[in-house]
């Protein structure tokens, strides 16, 4: 008889908290874009592109919930969590700490937003809550996350993906060329990881998956050349924007940096316009996020950040010093392989899904 009433009492537990869960979800973001020049925009419906008619463009699929990808990371804050307000002040910092040093926030960070906290006079019950309205606004200070695009008639928006080998450069083009082509967007794709053939043939995969063209040049050719050919084939054919593969190679060395400079320069020419020069991460390399992100601001003008492989690792708390430390907006993030698992970075749901309140 006591069995039967414990049973109850679970069921009824677990079906109160799968309510709760289901009402702090919040809708996933949709990947954003800003168009540079509303007043001045043409209209884009009518303007005849070249591309397969709507029927045929991929259907959108519903982006996953940063929440149930987050991977581990958001394991981290459950000791805070659990500490509630029975704990003495002193040993919730430890445990935020803790947290924050684990989650890969970095030694420099984790200190400063701890301070912070600690100088508001919050008591032990209210560090989990502090922390996450802390965390809110470092993100609230690089408030704008859309990509950006540019709507001037017969302008070719260039994207240039830069960053180090294996970060999933390649992987993130195709991702977005699916997502923009789900939005009605005219794209093309641009090899300029000419380092190996295998690169270019990776991204061709890409390029069939997402039913759009791809421009190629010879293996260990020039990559300004081929984003040039890019961009003058998009204008021939009437698309408007231009993903532009990079190769990640010797970025400590100095001509990589020149070269993707040169890349820049090139792709910038008319009808060409470098809208976004996106940097790509790798969650997983954690503190060496944070300085690949360093270099590459001093090369190249980065204008946000897509965070990879968020998915399955605990060190996804690196956004936090990217953001607060260099500036930089992270915009996209992914968190898997698949081609659908690329979504619009929304700091809420970011903190909602790390602290899990
Ligand atoms: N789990 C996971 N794997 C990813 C993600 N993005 C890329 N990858 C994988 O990372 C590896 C390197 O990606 P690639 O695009 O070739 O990197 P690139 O050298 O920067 O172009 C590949 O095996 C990808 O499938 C992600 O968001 N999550
Ligand atoms: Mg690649």
């Amino acid at each position: 008889m006591i069995a039967l009433w414990i049973a109850i009492g679970v069921v009824v537990v677990l079906a109160l908290s799968a309510t709760i869960v289901v009402r702090r979800r919040r809708p996933p973001a949709e990947l954003a874009t800003r168009t540079a020049a509303p007043s001045t925009a043409a209209p884009r419906a009518e303007s005849g592109e070249s591309e397969a008619p709507p029927a045929a463009a991929p259907r959108p699929a519903a982006p996953p919930a940063l929440r149930e990808r987050m991977g581990r990371t958001r394991g981290l804050f459950a000791p805070l969590r659990a500490l509630g307000g029975r704990a003495d002040t002193a040993a919730a910092f430890e445990a935020a700490e803790e947290a924050l040093l684990r989650a890969d926030v970095g030694v420099e960070t984790t200190n400063e937003l701890l301070n912070e906290l600690r100088a508001s006079g919050v008591g032990a019950d209210g560090v989990l809550d502090a922390l996450a309205d802390q965390l809110v606004a470092v993100f609230a200070e690089n408030a704008d996350r859309t990509l950006r695009f540019d709507d001037e008639p017969g302008v070719v928006n260039v994207w240039l993906f830069v960053g180090v080998n294996g970060v999933g450069k390649t992987t993130s083009i195709g991702k977005v060329a699916l997502a923009r082509r789900v939005e009605g967007r005219s794209i093309l794709l641009a090899a300029g990881d000419t380092f190996r053939a295998a690169a270019a043939d990776q991204l061709a995969l890409w390029a069939e998956r997402a039913g759009t063209e791809m421009v190629r040049g010879a293996e260990g050719g020039d990559p300004s050349s081929v984003v040039f050919d890019a961009v003058q084939r998009a204008r021939a054919r009437g698309n408007d924007l231009v993903l532009a593969d990079t190769a990640g190679r010797l970025h400590t060395k100095v001509n990589l940096v020149e070269e993707l400079a040169k890349i820049r320069r090139v792709a910038d020419r008319e009808p060409g316009r470098v809208t976004e020069v996106l940097l790509v991460l790798d969650a997983t390399t954690g503190q060496n996020a944070v300085v690949q992100a360093r270099q590459f601001t001093e090369a190249v003008g980065v204008t946000g950040v897509v965070l990879t492989k968020l998915d399955g690792t605990a060190k996804g708390g690196v956004v936090i010093p990217i953001e607060r430390q260099l500036g930089l907006p992270v915009k996209l993030v992914g968190v898997g392989e698949g081609p659908d698992d690329m979504i619009a970075f929304d700091p809420e749901s970011f903190v909602d899904a790390l602290v899990g309140l």
